[in-house]
């Protein structure tokens, strides 16, 4: 295992280095990978050719990783044993049903110095890449949170895997802006439960909806502008639709490392102790206060 803070830790930094690595083979395979494989993946989801994609360009290079024990992947129903050290948790394409729309997705890592599955308090770095108008990787670890440009190598051949991309800090500590700017909340209005819409009827009457369907994009809005992003729980499906290990201790740990913070509706999603890898999770981040006011609205009901 790494010094267990990630911080400055080889093996976090190879993981990063490696989706990076990846990320513009990735992109640049999208364009012909937009149809069903005609398979679920554990969550009972339809599975894109994108999304295999991904996660077998992602299981290769993580699972030769020195110091990773374990590949995790929302697209998996187990893990894939590399031997010793970290588990790598991915969703390796965040939003791909944004593909036909062509509109963002991104990868979700989590690096847990745990076997899976484990609360978020287990994770010592996690980040995502965003595909918009240009790559983005945001890394975050004890030492703080920080956005990078990813770009492919001019001289990669697309054979180098990892090497295949540059990564350029854009801005070495990425905290949350201090004044709420945005909103954007998953699900349909009428599966919202009672506390949930009343609380979501105030914000918007405070902030600008920005939702675009993939929980990458959207959690870089508030990223970049402040707010709150919920995918909430749901009056027939109280865990929400968002997975715990892939995508709600990730963000979680990223946002709390911004100085936001992250609920569950009762309190911070990386305390959970998951009973199972795919545990879905009601997943509420942003700025404190308005993960404050969600917990005491849920809490009213
Ligand atoms: P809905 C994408 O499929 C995803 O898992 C998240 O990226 C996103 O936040 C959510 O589902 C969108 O769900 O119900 O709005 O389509």
């Amino acid at each position: 295992m790494g010094d267990a803070t990630g911080a400055n830790d080889p093996v976090v930094e190879a993981v990063f280095d490696a989706v990076a690595g990846i990320a513009p083979e990735i992109r640049d395979a999208l364009p012909g990978r937009r149809v069903e494989s005609g398979t679920e993946n554990p969550s009972g989801e339809t599975v894109l050719a994108g999304d295999m994609y991904a996660d077998e360009l992602l299981a290769d290079a993580l699972t030769a990783i020195d110091g990773v024990g374990a590949f995790v992947s929302e697209e998996r129903p187990e893990a894939t044993d590399a031997g010793e050290g970290y588990s790598v948790a991915i969703d390796p394409l965040d939003g791909s049903s944004n593909l036909r729309s062509n509109n963002t997705m991104g990868t979700v890592i989590g690096v847990y110095d745990a076997p899976l599955p484990a609360p978020g308090r287990d994770l010592v770095a996690a980040g995502y890449t965003l595909y918009g108008p240009i790559t983005t990787m945001v890394v975050a670890d004890e030492s703080g949170v920080r956005e990078e440009v990813v770009e492919r190598d001019p001289n990669a051949t697309g054979e180098d895997g990892p090497e295949g991309a540059s990564r350029s800090v854009v801005d070495e500590d990425l905290t949350l802006p201090d004044e709420p700017t945005v909103y954007g909340f998953g699900g349909r209005i009428p599966d919202w439960p009672d506390a949930f819409l009343e609380y979501a009827r105030e914000v918007e009457s405070e902030l600008k909806l920005r939702y675009g369907g993939s929980m990458v994009g959207d959690v870089n809005q508030v990223v970049t502008y402040g707010g709150v992003f919920a995918y909430p729980t749901l009056v027939d499906d109280p865990e929400g639709k968002l997975r715990l290990s892939f995508e709600g201790n990730p963000i979680a740990y990223v946002i709390e490392r911004m100085g936001g913070a992250s609920s569950d509706g009762s309190g911070s999603i990386l305390d959970i102790e998951p009973d199972g890898l795919h545990d879905r999770v009601p997943l509420y981040v942003g700025n404190e206060a308005l993960i404050d006011r969600l917990e005491a609205a849920l809490d009213d009901e």
